[in-house]
């Protein structure tokens, strides 16, 4: 594998589930993989489950890893081609990822999208400098509009979980009080679709993700009717792609409660953090036995590790 951006860089989505479920029973059997091998983490934006784990799934690889948190220690990027730097950015993307690709043999980035600008945003402007300019691998570690590292992680989640042969899973909007990106809803969909699962996704109308990713998976705008039987509800915010950005509901009713879990098949509730208890899902559940969370961010070890692994192996 050359690079890891979506799901389209993987020729075998379930052979790469599978890697990490290996993976995850035997973590140090490739400790070797990565000597004298250095894994670059560059933040444009917070994080606390895809740092840590990314690092871990490195250290068991044998790597080592440097983490560059751009948005505070870098300098100011500049992405224009062209551009007459006197105004706040600093550095050109030109030399930083020529820079950094010097000392690293991996890049991983992350860089959320602006949400005031969909063509810029969706045509990951940011994330493809980087591809662009670096001259070694690189690993998305949630770009403007997908999040893979999350979504594989999600899938073995629900591989490792399953009750019967093809699960019924539920893709559910949820309410927020900030605008957040589609990254994590479109690439849940580009994943599991590529999956054994029924997958539902319900949002209350206005909330349309890119038909690129929902093309061919139904959408049920009635929140009760889509949580019958489902096995797995997967609870997201996230703005609006078609009114780009737009906060156009905070409908409380839209919360996933112990009420709502109760249409489903004992269904087991999975978010990919950080969450807001009680306003995307109430105590009960999260604190409940059917909540997949802690499992889900464990699984991201093993999911990076499989995609590093591979890098390493290309
Ligand atoms: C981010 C998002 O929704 O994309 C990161 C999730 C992994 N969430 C927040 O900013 C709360
Ligand atoms: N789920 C996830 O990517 O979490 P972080 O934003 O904390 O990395």
């Amino acid at each position: 594998m050359k690079q890891f951006l979506s799901i389209n860089d993987v020729p075998d989505p379930s052979g790469l589930v599978q890697e990490a479920l290996a993976l995850k029973a035997d973590p140090f059997a490739f400790s070797h993989l990565g000597k004298h091998k250095t894994l670059g983490l560059v933040f444009l934006n917070p994080s606390l489950r895809t740092r840590m784990s990314t690092q871990r799934a490195a250290q068991n690889l044998g790597m080592d890893v440097m983490v560059l948190n751009m948005d505070k220690d870098g300098w100011q990027l500049e992405f224009e081609d062209g551009a007459i730097m006197n105004g706040s950015s600093q550095e050109h993307i030109k030399e930083a990822a020529a820079v950094i690709s010097q000392y690293c043999d991996v890049i991983g980035i992350r860089t959320f999208p602006s949400l005031q600008n969909r063509e810029e945003d969706y045509i990951e402007k940011i994330l493809g400098s980087f591809v662009k300019y670096a001259t070694v691998p690189v690993l998305s570690l949630e770009s403007a509009t997908l999040h893979p590292l999350q979504s594989l992680a999600d899938w073995l989640t629900i591989e490792e979980h399953k009750k019967r042969e093809v699960p019924k899973v539920v893709l559910s909007w949820a309410p927020h009080p900030r605008a957040l990106p589609q990254a994590v809803p479109n690439s849940f969909v580009q994943w599991l679709k590529a999956a054994p699962v029924e997958l539902v996704i319900t949002h209350p109308e206005g909330y349309e993700l890119s038909n690129e990713f929902t093309v061919g998976v139904p959408v049920e705008y009635d929140q009760n009717k889509a949580l019958v039987g489902a096995d797995f509800v997967y609870a997201k915010n996230w703005s609006s792609y078609n009114d780009y950005g737009k906060i156009l509901s905070t409908d409380s009713s839209w919360m996933i409660t112990e009420k709502k879990m109760a249409l489903t098949n004992q269904g087991a509730f999975m978010h990919c953090l950080p969450v807001r208890r009680n306003v995307i899902v109430a105590d009960q559940v999260l604190d409940g036995p059917n909540s997949l969370v802690i499992q889900q961010a464990e699984n991201r070890t093993y999911a990076a590790q499989a995609v590093l692994k591979r890098l390493l192996e290309k």
